[in-house]
């Protein structure tokens, strides 16, 4: 089953936008990838490009992000971060407003998966990617909405989820991406004025990784906690406790 439940549209977004985040918004039915769209451009801060379908969806370490027509969020905003500020905790400023979007449609708890998935009762509803060129961070954010349980990509190292196969309904994607961009802005905008050690208690509320089982890089851990910097703290099984700022972590289901 394919069917779009609702329009996406530059108008119908803009409908629901409220602050300086959404302006513009590009909006294009079908592209390769919505970061293409917004890398290198000389757009200003809070520029975003919207799509009904990427036909080349990147997550990160070359990746893919995949989606049938017309049932995801999949949204870029221009970012022009302040240089005094570690551009990787940017990833989890997405996430959390991503979090938090998912939280306002469907008034559950979500939680942040180090470093850049958005879960939903044990499921990948989100992910986050940073594209950075020159001081510019084009920031991506795609969430599964409206997907039925068979349109959702079999095979990946985590079980994925949609609003709708969580809640049981279907969901209004621009008011969506008006309630992301609200929230990324505001996110956002803390991050830029104190760092990600003012927006910590938020995401070590929602961090699901702690105490888990995982890998990283295929050696097995204990996953301790998001850090105020932003890295994972994490054991192994030999017992050595490290430190990491980037990697490919996988959880035990
Ligand atoms: C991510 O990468 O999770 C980042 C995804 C970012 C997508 C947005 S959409 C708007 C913007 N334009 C883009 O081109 N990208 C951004 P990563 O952690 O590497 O996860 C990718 C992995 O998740 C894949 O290898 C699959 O296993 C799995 N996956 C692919 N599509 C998925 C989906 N729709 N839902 C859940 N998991 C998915």
């Amino acid at each position: 089953m394919s069917v779009a439940v609702d329009t996406l549209s530059a108008e119908a977004v803009d409908r629901h936008v409220r602050g300086r985040f959404g302006k513009p918004c590009l909006y294009e039915p079908e592209c390769e990838s919505t970061q293409l769209l917004l890398l290198g451009s000389e757009l200003p801060e809070g520029a975003v490009a919207v799509t009904d379908h990427q036909t080349g969806g990147r997550g990160r370490l070359g990746r893919r992000w995949e989606e049938p027509a017309g049932t995801s969020l999949l949204l870029s905003v221009v970012l022009h971060p302040p240089p005094e500020r570690h551009l990787p905790e940017l990833t989890l400023v997405g996430a959390l407003a991503a979090a938090e979007a998912v939280e306002g449609a469907t008034e559950l708890t979500a939680q942040v998966k180090w470093p850049n998935d958005v879960m939903l009762n044990r499921r990948k509803v989100a992910g986050v990617l940073a594209d950075l060129r020159d001081s510019t961070v084009v920031l991506g954010i795609g969430i599964n909405v409206n997907q039925t349980r068979d349109q959702l990509p079999l095979g990946g190292p985590t079980e994925p989820g949609s609003l709708r196969t969580i809640t049981g309904r279907t969901h209004d994607r621009a008011a969506l991406a008006g309630s992301l961009l609200f929230r990324l802005e505001r996110i956002y905008d803390g991050w830029r004025h104190g760092g990600l050690v003012d927006l910590y208690p938020e995401v070590g509320a929602r961090d699901f990784l702690r105490g888990r089982r995982i890998t990283v890089d295929g050696e097995p851990a204990t996953a301790l906690q998001i850090l105020r910097d932003g890295r994972l703290e994490l054991e192994t099984d030999a017992g050595v406790r490290r430190v990491i700022e980037s990697g490919d972590v996988r959880h035990e289901r």
